[in-house]
C-alpha cells in the first residue's frame, strides 16, 4: 500500500493530482483545509486543501518508489473498509458544488449583508450569473472587510462590488505589451472559434487604420483550400500572404517577413480532445522565441470544453486569450471564471462576423459588463 499527501488550491485540483500520480484506483483517506503557498511570486499563502490518498502498490505507477515528502509505505490492513475511487469523488464533488450553488441561491445573502440593500441585491444577482462559488465567497469576504474599514461612511455599490470584480482578472494590449518589430502573433485554438476571422479583423485594424506593415502566414493545411479566406483578405488589403506546411517553412517565412511590423499567423483549428494535440503543437510551434501565442476561445462553448481547451493548448506559453463570439451567448460566467483562475490576460473581444468592425481591445470594464449583462 502506498500513501501520499497532496496540497493544492482546491479539492478538484488536489484530486486531479491524485489521479495523475496514483491513478484512478487511488482512495482518499482524508481531506483538510490548509494554507498553501501560492507559486506565483508575491501572492503569499492562499486557502487550499491537503488530501491524503492511498493506492495498492501493484497499481501505483512508480511501483512504490515515491518521491514526495508525504510518502510512506504501509503494509497490511491499516485502512478503513470503505474506499472511494477518485473518479467517484470527482463526480460527488461536482454534485456537492451544484448543491452549494443552489443553497447559496436559495438562502440569499448572509445576514450581515442584508442591511445593505443595494449590495444584497447585487449579491443575489451575482450568485445567479454562474460565477464560481469560491470566487463568490471571496467577493463576500472582500465586501465584508471593506464595510468594516469604511466605518459609518456608506459605500457605493460601484466602490465595493464592481471594483473588486474588475480587478479579479488581467487585460492586456498585446501590441503595447512589447517593443520592437517584427512581432509574430500566432492564433491557436479549437476549430471554428473565429481564428481566421479575428486575423482578418486585426489585419485591417493594424494595416489599414494604423498604417503598420502587416504580413499574413497561413499554417492551416488541415482542410483543402483553408488559406483561401485569408488570401482573399490579403488581396483586398494588399498584405502579403505566405502559405506554409511545416515548422521549417514557418521559420523561413518568418525570415522573409522580417522587415514588416506585424505578422499574423493562422493555424489549423484542432479539437482540445485530439489525442496528440500537445505533441503536434509543440512540434510545430514550440520553442520559437519570437512567437507570441494568442489562444482564441469561443464564449459560446460549454464550461468543460473551455477548460479543456485552455488546459491542452497551454502546452505553448500563452500571451493572451482572445474571447470570440461574445454575441452568441448571454452567459459569460464560464469565461469569467477561467480568466480569474488562469490569470492569463485577455487581449481582444470579438462580437460578430463583420470584418473589420466586430473586434475591440478588452478592458476591465467591458469584461465585467459582459459578466453582468442581462440578455434574454
Ligand atoms: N457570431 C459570431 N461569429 C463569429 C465571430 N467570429 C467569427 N465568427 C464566425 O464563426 C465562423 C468560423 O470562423 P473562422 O474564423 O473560420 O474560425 P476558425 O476555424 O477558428 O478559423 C465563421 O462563420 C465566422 O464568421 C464572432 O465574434 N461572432
Ligand atoms: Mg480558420
Amino acid at each position: 500500500m502506498k500513501l501520499k499527501t497532496f496540497t493544492a488550491r482546491d479539492l478538484k485540483e488536489a484530486l486531479s493530482q491524485v489521479k495523475k500520480e496514483m491513478g484512478p484506483e487511488a482512495v482518499i483517506l482524508s481531506t483538510q483545509s490548509r494554507w498553501v503557498k501560492e507559486p506565483r511570486a508575491g501572492k503569499g499563502h492562499q486557502p487550499g486543501v491537503e488530501v491524503t490518498a492511498a493506492v495498492d502498490l501493484e497499481a501505483f505507477p512508480g511501483n512504490g518508489n515515491g518521491n514526495g515528502n508525504g510518502d510512506a509505505d504501509l503494509k497490511g490492513d491499516l485502512f478503513p473498509p470503505f474506499r472511494t475511487p477518485v473518479s467517484q469523488i470527482q463526480e460527488d464533488l461536482d454534485e456537492v458544488k451544484d448543491l452549494l450553488r443552489q443553497w447559496m441561491r436559495h438562502n440569499g445573502p448572509p445576514s450581515w449583508l442584508r442591511q445593505h440593500k443595494e449590495l444584497a441585491m447585487f449579491y443575489r444577482f451575482l450568485s445567479r450569473t454562474g460565477l464560481d462559488e469560491r470566487f463568490l465567497q471571496r467577493w463576500l469576504d472582500n465586501v465584508q472587510s471593506l464595510l468594516a474599514q469604511s466605518g459609518e461612511r456608506p459605500l457605493t455599490l460601484k466602490e465595493v462590488a464592481i471594483r473588486y470584480l474588475m480587478h479579479a482578472f488581467e487585460v492586456v494590449d498585446p501590441w503595447k505589451a512589447k517593443e520592437g518589430a517584427p512581432r509574430f502573433w500566432t492564433f491557436i485554438g479549437p476549430t471554428g472559434v473565429g481564428k481566421t476571422t479575428t486575423i482578418a479583423k486585426l489585419a485591417a485594424k493594424f494595416g489599414l487604420f494604423e498604417k503598420l506593415k502587416v504580413g499574413l502566414i497561413s499554417m492551416d493545411n488541415q482542410r483543402l483550400g483553408a488559406h483561401n479566406q485569408l488570401a482573399a483578405y490579403g488581396r483586398i488589403t494588399g498584405q502579403p500572404l505566405l502559405v506554409v506546411h511545416q515548422r521549417q517553412d514557418l521559420l523561413e517565412a518568418m525570415d522573409k517577413m522580417a522587415d514588416l511590423d506585424l505578422v499574423l499567423i493562422d493555424t489549423a483549428g484542432r479539437s482540445p480532445y485530439a489525442p496528440h494535440l500537445q505533441e503536434e503543437l509543440h512540434h510545430q510551434l514550440g520553442d520559437v522565441p519570437a512567437l507570441e501565442h494568442h489562444l482564441v476561445l469561443s464564449a459560446a462553448v460549454k464550461d468543460c470544453n473551455l477548460a479543456k481547451a485552455i488546459k491542452r493548448f497551454s502546452v505553448l506559453p500563452i500571451s493572451s486569450y482572445i474571447i470570440a463570439k461574445v454575441d452568441e451567448t448571454s452567459d459569460f460566467s464560464g469565461v469569467f471564471n477561467q480568466l480569474c483562475r488562469q490569470q492569463v490576460p485577455v487581449s481582444y473581444i470579438t462580437a460578430g462576423q463583420q470584418v473589420p468592425e466586430d473586434i475591440e481591445l478588452s478592458s476591465r470594464r467591458r469584461v465585467t459588463e459582459l459578466l453582468l449583462q442581462r440578455r434574454n
